[in-house]
C-alpha cells in the first residue's frame, strides 16, 4: 500500500510515553492517523523508584508532543490518566471515539514483577485490570473499536514443539479442534499477559469485539526515523538489571566497559526484533483490522537468537570498534531452561507486508556509540540483576 493509500484511521495510543508507545504514536501520526497518547507517567516513577535513568536523556511527554508539533505540525493531544480508572477510560473513548486502540500500558518488566508480593500483585492488577477496563470501555462506547493489545511471546514460554501463531490443531481420541496453543509463561509479568489474552479472547466471543493480540518478542534499538529527528523526541532505552532487556543491555554495557551479563550457560532462545518494525507491524495491524468478534493472535518477532549469540556477536563488534568486551556467565536470578529447543512460526505480519529490519552489525555499532555519548549518564550500580526467581 502507498502513504497516499493510507485509510486515515483515529488511533488511541496507551502507553504512549514509553520505548515502544512513543516511536509508535509519532509513526502513526507522520503516516497520516489522528493520534492520541494516553499514559499515566507512572514509568518515570519507577525508575526513580529504581534509582535509575534511560541511557537518554528523555524530554517531558509535553515538551515531546510540543516539539512534534513545531517540527511537523502534526498535533497528539495527551491524556494523562491511569487505566486502572475506569471513570477516566470511558470518559477518553466517549471525547476521542477511537477506531483502533493499541494497548502498550502495562507493567512489562519480568524481574520487577518478581522483587517481592507487592511487586507482583501490582503487576497483575496494572495489566489485568486496564486491559478489563478497555474492554469494558469498547463495550459500552465503541464495540467496532479494534483493540490491538501487546502481549509477548513469552507467554507460550519454551515447549520442546514448535510455537504456533496463538493457536494449535489438536487431535485427542479420535476428535479434532484448534485451541488456544498452551501456555508456561516465564514470570508473575508474562503470566498477567496470559490472564489479558484469556480476558480479551472471552470478550470476543461474548461481546463481539475486534482483538488482535500481538505476541512480541524482545524489541532491541533505539532509533526510528522519527525519534532521531530532534533531541527532544529522543526514546527512553532502559539499561538497568529491571527493566534493561538482552540485547539493548549488551551494547551498553560493551560501551561503558561493564562485563557482558549472561545469565547462566545463555542458550536460552527468544525471539527478537528491531523497534523500526515494532511500529511498523502495529501500523500493519491497524490497516488490517480483525472481524468482529474475532481474536486473532499474531506473533510479533522477525529472527531468534540465543542470548550467548547476542553476546557473542556484540563482543566481536565491540572488538572491531577497539574495545575489549568480556562475557561472564552471572549466576542466573531466573527459573528458566537454558539450553532448550525453539522454533516459532511468525508468518502472519509477513504476510500482512511486514519488510523487517534484521539485526545488523551497523545497528549494533550505532548502539555503542549511541551508549558512549552517554555513558556519563550509566551508573553501574544498577546494571547487575537484583530480583531473583527463587
Ligand atoms: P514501557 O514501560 O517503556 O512503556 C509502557 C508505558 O505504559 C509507560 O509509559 C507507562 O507509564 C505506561 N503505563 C503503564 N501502566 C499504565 C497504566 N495503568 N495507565 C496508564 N499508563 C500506564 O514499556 P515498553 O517497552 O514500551 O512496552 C510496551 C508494551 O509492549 C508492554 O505491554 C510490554 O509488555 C510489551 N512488550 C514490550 C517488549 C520490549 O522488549 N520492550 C517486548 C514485548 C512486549
Ligand atoms: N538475559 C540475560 N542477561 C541479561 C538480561 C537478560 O542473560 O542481562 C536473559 C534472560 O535470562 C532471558 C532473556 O535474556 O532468558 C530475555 O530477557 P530480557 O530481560 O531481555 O527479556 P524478558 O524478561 O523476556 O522481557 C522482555 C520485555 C517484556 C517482553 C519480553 C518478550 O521486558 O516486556 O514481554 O521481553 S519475550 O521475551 O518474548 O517474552
Amino acid at each position: 500500500m502507498r502513504t497516499d493509500e493510507v485509510k486515515r484511521m483515529r488511533i488511541l495510543v496507551a502507553g504512549g510515553d514509553g520505548f515502544c508507545g512513543w516511536p509508535t504514536a509519532l509513526h502513526l501520526s507522520k503516516r497520516g492517523h489522528e493520534v492520541i497518547i494516553v499514559d499515566s507517567l507512572i514509568r518515570r516513577k519507577w525508575d526513580e523508584e529504581l534509582g535509575t535513568q534511560s541511557l537518554t536523556p528523555i524530554a517531558t511527554l509535553e515538551e515531546r508532543v510540543a516539539a512534534w508539533k513545531e517540527l511537523t505540525g502534526l498535533e497528539i493531544p495527551i491524556r494523562i490518566g491511569d487505566l486502572t480508572n475506569y471513570e477516566f477510560v470511558e470518559s477518553v473513548f466517549r471525547e476521542f471515539e477511537p477506531d483502533a486502540i493499541v494497548h502498550f500500558g502495562e507493567q512489562r518488566s519480568a524481574p520487577y514483577s518478581m522483587i517481592d508480593r507487592e511487586h507482583a500483585v501490582f503487576t497483575q492488577v496494572n495489566n489485568v485490570v486496564g486491559t478489563l477496563n478497555i474492554l469494558f470501555a469498547i463495550k459500552a462506547v465503541k464495540l467496532d473499536c479494534h483493540l490491538i493489545k501487546l502481549g509477548t511471546m513469552g507467554e507460550y514460554g519454551t515447549p520442546n514443539i514448535d510455537v504456533e501463531e496463538g493457536y494449535i490443531r489438536i487431535r485427542h481420541k479420535g476428535r479434532e479442534d484448534v485451541l488456544p496453543y498452551p501456555k508456561q509463561p516465564f514470570s508473575f509479568y508474562h503470566l498477567s499477559k496470559v490472564h489479558d489474552s484469556h480476558n480479551i479472547m472471552f470478550c470476543c466471543k461474548a461481546w463481539g469485539i475486534r482483538a488482535t493480540d500481538l505476541n512480541q518478542g524482545v524489541v532491541y534499538g533505539l532509533w526510528t526515523p522519527e525519534t532521531r529527528m530532534d533531541e527532544r523526541l529522543y526514546n527512553r532505552i532502559d539499561y538497568d538489571g529491571v527493566f534493561g532487556t538482552a540485547l539493548n543491555r549488551f551494547c551498553i554495557q560493551a560501551a561503558v566497559g561493564h562485563d557482558l551479563t549472561v545469565y547462566g550457560k545463555g542458550g536460552q532462545t527468544r525471539g527478537f526484533l528491531d523497534i523500526r518494525d515494532t511500529v511498523q507491524c502495529i501500523e500493519l495491524a491497524a490497516l488490517h483490522p480483525a472481524e468482529p468478534g474475532e481474536f486473532r493472535v499474531f506473533n510479533q518477532f522477525t529472527e531468534q537468537f540465543s542470548v550467548l549469540e547476542l553476546a557473542q556477536r556484540v563482543q566481536r563488534v565491540a572488538a572491531e570498534m577497539g574495545l575489549k568486551v568480556n562475557i561472564a556467565h552471572l549466576p542466573n536470578p531466573r527459573v528458566e531452561k537454558e539450553q532448550h529447543y525453539y522454533n516459532a512460526v511468525h508468518t502472519k505480519l509477513t504476510d500482512l507486508g511486514l519488510k523487517p529490519h534484521l539485526l545488523s552489525d551497523d545497528l549494533l555499532r550505532e548502539l555503542i556509540e549511541t551508549a558512549q555519548r552517554y555513558r556519563d549518564r550509566v551508573d553501574f550500580k544498577v546494571i547487575a540483576p537484583t530480583a531473583t526467581w527463587r
